[in-house]
């Protein structure tokens, strides 16, 4: 089997295809931007961002919207995550957390698959911002995200091990299994 991930983010692509190899999965990047709304949800983007791209192009493909959650920023920069990492990136969210002890946060991803319906699948991982950037892999804030019960960033890890714990790697494991019971 085949299927299409819409996205720009190569390292989206990387753990997708990491995740679903060992299931016989084949999974093919379509590089197309397609608009994110203001909403407040991760669900209302992904939906809007399917359904703009179900009316230009071919299914069945599927799409991910993630954001990063910290407790202390009440929530921020959740559904603004990527406009965050262009312009402040790591280093201005390690200065906006500055002397704060609250250090929590969680990272939620939302993938969204069109098959001429919409379906949505979601997973969180929930842990804490570190002081310094740590590690070379992964993308994005991964170097100063830490999963609880790890005393590694998610660039400290290698893809496997981060799909087996991230909010990407679970939402990507319900859409597995409904793929597994929808396409029998
Ligand atoms: P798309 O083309 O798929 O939309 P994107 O990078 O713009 O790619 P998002 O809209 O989902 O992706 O933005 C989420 C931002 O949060 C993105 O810029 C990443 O920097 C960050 N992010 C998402 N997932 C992450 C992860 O697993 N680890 C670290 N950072 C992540």
């Amino acid at each position: 089997m085949r299927l299409t991930f819409v996205t720009s983010n190569p390292g989206k692509v990387e753990e997708a295809r990491k995740y679903f190899k060992p299931l016989g999965v084949e999974v093919h990047q379509l590089h197309i931007e397609y608009p994110e709304i203001q909403a407040d949800t991760l669900e209302e983007v992904a939906e809007y961002g399917l359904e703009w791209l179900a009316e230009r192009f071919e299914g069945p493909f599927f799409l991910d919207d993630s954001g990063l959650f910290i407790e202390a920023l009440n929530g921020f920069p959740g559904v603004y995550s990527a406009y965050v990492y262009k312009t402040l990136g790591i280093g201005g969210i390690l200065k906006l957390l500055k002397g704060e002890a609250n250090r929590r946060a969680h990272f939620r991803s939302v993938v969204a698959y069109w098959d001429g319906e919409v379906h949505l699948f979601t997973g969180k991982v929930e842990g804490m911002i570190t002081e310094e950037p740590r590690g070379a892999g992964g993308f994005g804030f991964d170097p100063v995200f830490m999963p609880d019960g790890f005393d590694r960033t998610f660039a400290e890890m290698t893809t496997e091990e981060k799909n087996r714990i991230s909010h990407r790697g679970r939402a990507l494991k319900a859409f597995a299994e409904w793929l597994k019971e929808n396409l029998k």
